[in-house]
């Protein structure tokens, strides 16, 4: 019987430095299978730092599979507008994200809590473009561009694990978009910078705040995904929504809740949720 080799003395030889690995597809694909499962994954950012860039390529990779799956563009949400959300969420880089027919929620209609990871929404406000508008743009040209602006309640829902992420994670996971839902379409034909508003669940208030929240004026963030936009290739197309960033907080769903925001001189848009 051949004797044990005895264990070598030599010296392990010197780890050479972790390769940074990137798969924006791999990355792309298991934020998919998260959000169609309803399955939270780690942050991306537990095994790699992606850049910016990386995370945007990520982010449309993902919406190219939701494409092949037969959904179709409709528009882009702002994410960070807010003062409220970035001390909520502790980034306070502005974001954007892309917006497919997948994600409307009918006005006043029940969404089932089981396809969600851990839902939140947010009050918001959404315009309707008819025209494109791409660039750098004025807030006055923005609002040409305009056809109607409606109160809207945003359905957000992280892929990651306790809702937690960098900036370049959620950047990855579009912004943490999951739904919307839009109320009354009304004419921009009046001043729309300071409107109350208040979240209530079940009629009990949770949050209340105003427009002017969103960066001081909402056409400011609409100026901002014209630019967004127009820098990732993809400008702003007639008939697609903005919607233009949390005015408060975001509140966390439960199942079977009546969510409704009314918005001074705007009205009303609610959903529930099915447990
Ligand atoms: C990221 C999305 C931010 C907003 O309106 O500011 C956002 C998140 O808070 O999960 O949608
Ligand atoms: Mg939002």
């Amino acid at each position: 019987m051949a004797a044990k080799k005895p264990a070598s003395k030599k010296k392990p030889a010197a780890k050479a430095p972790a390769k940074r690995v990137v798969n924006i597809n791999a990355i792309a694909k298991s934020l998919d299978d998260a959000a169609r499962e309803a399955k939270a994954i780690a942050q991306i950012s537990d095994t790699v730092e992606l850049t910016l860039q990386e995370a945007y390529q990520v982010q449309k990779q993902m919406i190219a599979l939701r494409q092949k799956r037969g959904e179709r563009r409709v528009g882009i949400k702002m994410g960070f507008t807010s003062r409220a959300k970035i001390v909520q969420m502790g980034i306070s880089d502005m974001i954007w994200g892309r917006l497919t027919n997948g994600m409307i929620v009918e006005e006043g209609g029940p969404i089932d809590f089981s396809r969600y990871v851990h839902p939140r929404v947010e009050p918001e406000i959404a315009f309707l473009l008819k025209r494109p508008l791409f660039g750098l743009v004025t807030p006055m040209q923005a609002m040409e561009a305009v056809e109607a602006i409606a109160p809207a309640l945003e359905i957000i829902d992280s892929r990651y694990d306790n809702f937690k992420f960098s900036l370049a994670d959620v950047v990855a996971d579009n912004a943490s978009s999951s739904g919307f839902v839009t109320g009354p379409w009304v004419k921009p034909d009046f001043d729309f910078s300071n409107l109350g508003l208040v979240l209530n669940f079940d009629g009990k208030p949770v949050q209340i705040g105003s427009t002017a929240a969103i960066m001081g004026h909402p056409v400011r963030s609409l100026v901002a995904a014209a630019r967004f936009a127009a820098e990732a290739g993809e400008p702003l197309q007639t008939g697609w929504i903005v919607m233009a960033g949390g005015a408060t907080a975001a509140e966390a769903l439960s199942p079977n809740q009546h969510v409704e925001m009314e918005m001074e001189k705007m009205g009303r848009v609610s959903f529930s949720t099915r447990g």
